[in-house]
């Protein structure tokens, strides 16, 4: 696994963009980019990553990138990629659809499930930062159960849509989560998808300070929180074959997870939860986390 100290030195992602202080989308997208070395054409849907990368005349990104409208971006990075592919381009240049878990999960989802059903040859990258925060937080089905936003403002009742694993049905050759407080784990991940031919789909859990309510210095440590309750886990499936990485792989051989109840009480938006709705939250998380332990034991699934 690459340490952090080692990540390479050339930046394509400059300082001074104009996300929230304390967004993780940023340190996640450095480590993208890092992995791909630049060689990239990117598409991208509104969202937060419009934002921080800058309206025209300004840019804070120095790799190509193409705005696409909102339901598209997995068709256009189709075409981009079968564009690179007439023109004699493709190798060494990889395309890499990036969209938010509402451009992912709900509204892009159709594309998303069209490209993968023909292994189209691109990255898509879905960054979660749980809600459609660019326009002040509503709801997406990636939305934790108990966060209020301006559309459950008593708190969202369903658990998150598990989008990994509905790619994961696709057959596509590489499935991986990720974290983008963990840019040794994001790094790894894309540089092994950049190996690798037909659709690679990466999810990315993005720390935000305004939508989650946390003050900004807390970025690292509410992400590293979120894994270490098993939350949010950290693995990848390779044709197929399962593996938890990097601080999940050492949760799982420490055997021990903190209480969700820590990573709620830390975050505004589940101010006022009963204990009872923490309960199944917490409930719902092992359940989980014991699936996750049973593929571990038993990677390819026999
Ligand atoms: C077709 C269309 N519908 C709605 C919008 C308004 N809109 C712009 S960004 C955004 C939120 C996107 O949420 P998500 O994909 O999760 O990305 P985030 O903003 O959270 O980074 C919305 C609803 C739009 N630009 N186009
Ligand atoms: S709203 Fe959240 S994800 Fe969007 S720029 Fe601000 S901190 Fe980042
Ligand atoms: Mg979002």
């Amino acid at each position: 696994m690459t340490k952090i100290v080692d990540l390479p030195e050339g930046e394509f992602v400059l300082s001074g963009n104009r996300a929230c202080a304390g967004c993780s989308l940023g340190i996640g997208l450095r480590a993208i980019t890092k992995a791909l070395d630049g060689q990239m054409v990117m598409t991208v849907p509104a969202s937060c990553l419009t934002v921080l990368g800058g309206m025209y005349p300004v840019s804070s990104v120095t790799v190509p990138w193409i705005n696409v409208a909102f339901a598209s971006t997995a068709a256009a990075a189709t075409g981009v990629a079968a564009g690179l592919r007439a023109m004699g381009r493709a190798d060494g240049l990889t395309v890499l659809a990036m969209a938010g878990d509402g451009g992912t999960g709900d509204i892009g989802i159709q594309a998303l499930s069209g490209a993968a059903e023909r292994n189209e040859d691109f990255i898509y990258l879905c960054y979660d930062n749980e809600a459609y925060m660019n326009t002040g937080t509503q709801r997406s089905s990636h939305t934790p159960r108990g966060a209020r936003t301006t559309t459950t403002w008593a708190g969202k009742r369903e658990n998150p849509k598990d989008m990994p694993a509905i790619m994961e049905a696709h057959g596509i050759p590489y499935v991986a989560s990720t974290s983008a407080v963990y840019p040794d784990d994001v790094y790894d991940k894309v540089a092994k998808a950049r190996g690798i031919r037909g659709l690679r789909y990466i999810q990315m859990s993005t720390a935000c300070p305004p939508g989650w309510g946390f003050d900004p210095r807390d970025t690292v440590r509410l992400g590293k929180l979120a894994v270490q309750t098993g939350l949010t886990v950290l693995y990848e499936v390779q044709n197929g074959v399962f593996g938890l990485t990097s601080a999940s792989r050492t949760l799982a051989q420490a055997g021990r997870r903190r209480p969700v109840a820590e990573l709620i009480a830390a975050q505004g938006r589940f101010k006022g939860m009963s204990d009872e709705d923490v309960g199944e939250i917490q409930a719902w998380i092992d359940s989980r986390w014991e699936r996750f332990m049973a593929r571990e034991a038993d990677p390819a699934g026999h």
